[in-house]
């Protein structure tokens, strides 16, 4: 069975309208969404299986939540996997501002509650693809990133999008220790890619809100790019005229490059990307291209050389 980019769009889009009177202003922006989520019952058992875990006719199988928020990539808080569930409880995601500047209408501040109030949140169940060649299946709880962007009312000069992630030691704490990379963790987007419905700005995961580790309370999502682009707890969004550098290209632009786009033919080049391993099962799968999105957003890249996207 094809899933058209409507019905994968749109099947497992349950709106969840948070501007009602019925909100209670004074909770918190995580209560206020594990409350709403839970009286929404956004249900795995409701949908329709194949609508909520198949993409293009493949059966996607979550990978279980222990996993997907004790095995994760947060450089603030250390190198390796274990670090970001060990050590993130520094992070203190409420209250939190939302700043939005540069080519828009006129440039503003918003709390993270404020702006749930004013987007529909969805559910999407994506596949996560790190450049290190593993790879996940998470239900997510977002918005479309659109949402924001119509908000903020860019102007024709528009043309990139940069999210850059909360600078503060006391908070991240290798942020202030030795410079593993050259923080605030920054990352870009062409407008075109940043207005793709699939690219989602996520609150929570597995029907809660995210855990500090994944990136609370605000981290981006573009399925059919390696797990870098997807940079977490948003703190500043500016609308660019031209191609600012992300951290990632600055440090190593030819290991990770500005598209980072899943490409199983072109290699890491330390390392082939042609299969990767799924976490929390045994062996190797082939890489689909684009991540198995190439159908929604190969158009964007048509006539570019691939090698260069990498
Ligand atoms: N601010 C920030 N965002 C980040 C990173 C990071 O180190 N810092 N790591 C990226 C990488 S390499 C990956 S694979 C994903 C990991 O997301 P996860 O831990 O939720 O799986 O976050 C991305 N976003
Ligand atoms: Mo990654």
């Amino acid at each position: 069975m094809e899933i058209t980019p409507e019905k994968l769009f749109n099947a497992r889009r349950k709106f969840l309208k948070l501007g009602a009177g019925s909100l209670v202003s004074a909770l918190l922006a995580d209560n206020l969404l594990a409350a709403v989520l839970k009286e929404q019952g956004l249900d795995f058992k409701e949908m329709s299986a194949e609508e909520a875990y198949t993409l293009n006719g493949e059966h996607l199988e979550l990978t279980k939540e222990e996993i997907a928020t004790s095995y994760n990539n947060f450089y603030e808080f250390g190198f390796s996997k274990a670090d970001p569930k060990n050590k993130a409880h520094t992070l203190k995601t409420s209250p939190w501002e939302i700043q939005i500047e540069g080519e828009i209408e006129k440039p503003f501040s918003i709390s993270y509650t404020d702006l749930l109030k004013q987007v529909h949140l969805v559910e999407r169940v994506y596949r996560f693809r790190c450049v290190e060649a593993w790879s996940m299946v998470i239900p997510w709880v977002g918005f479309e990133l659109r949402e924001l962007i119509e908000l903020a009312k860019p102007n024709s000069n528009a043309k990139y999008m940069r999210f850059t992630t909360l600078y503060d030691p006391k908070q991240f704490p290798m942020q202030g220790a030795m410079q593993l990379l050259n923080f605030p963790y920054k990352e870009v987007l062409r407008l075109d890619e940043a207005m793709h419905p699939l690219t989602l700005l996520a609150v929570g995961m597995y029907k809660k809100p995210l855990p500090p580790q994944n990136g609370a309370p605000l981290r981006l999502v573009v399925p059919w790019k390696y797990g870098y682009k997807s940079i977490k707890s948003i703190h500043k969004i500016e609308f660019l005229k031209e191609k600012p550098i992300s951290t990632w290209e600055e440090e190593n632009p030819r290991e990770y490059g500005f598209y980072g786009n899943v490409d199983p033919e072109v290699s890491h080049p330390r390392w082939s990307q042609s299969s990767e391993r799924v976490i929390g099962k045994r062996g190797q799968v082939k890489t689909l291209y684009l991540n198995g999105y190439a159908k929604e957003v190969e158009h964007f890249y048509q006539g570019l050389d691939r090698t260069k996207l990498y």
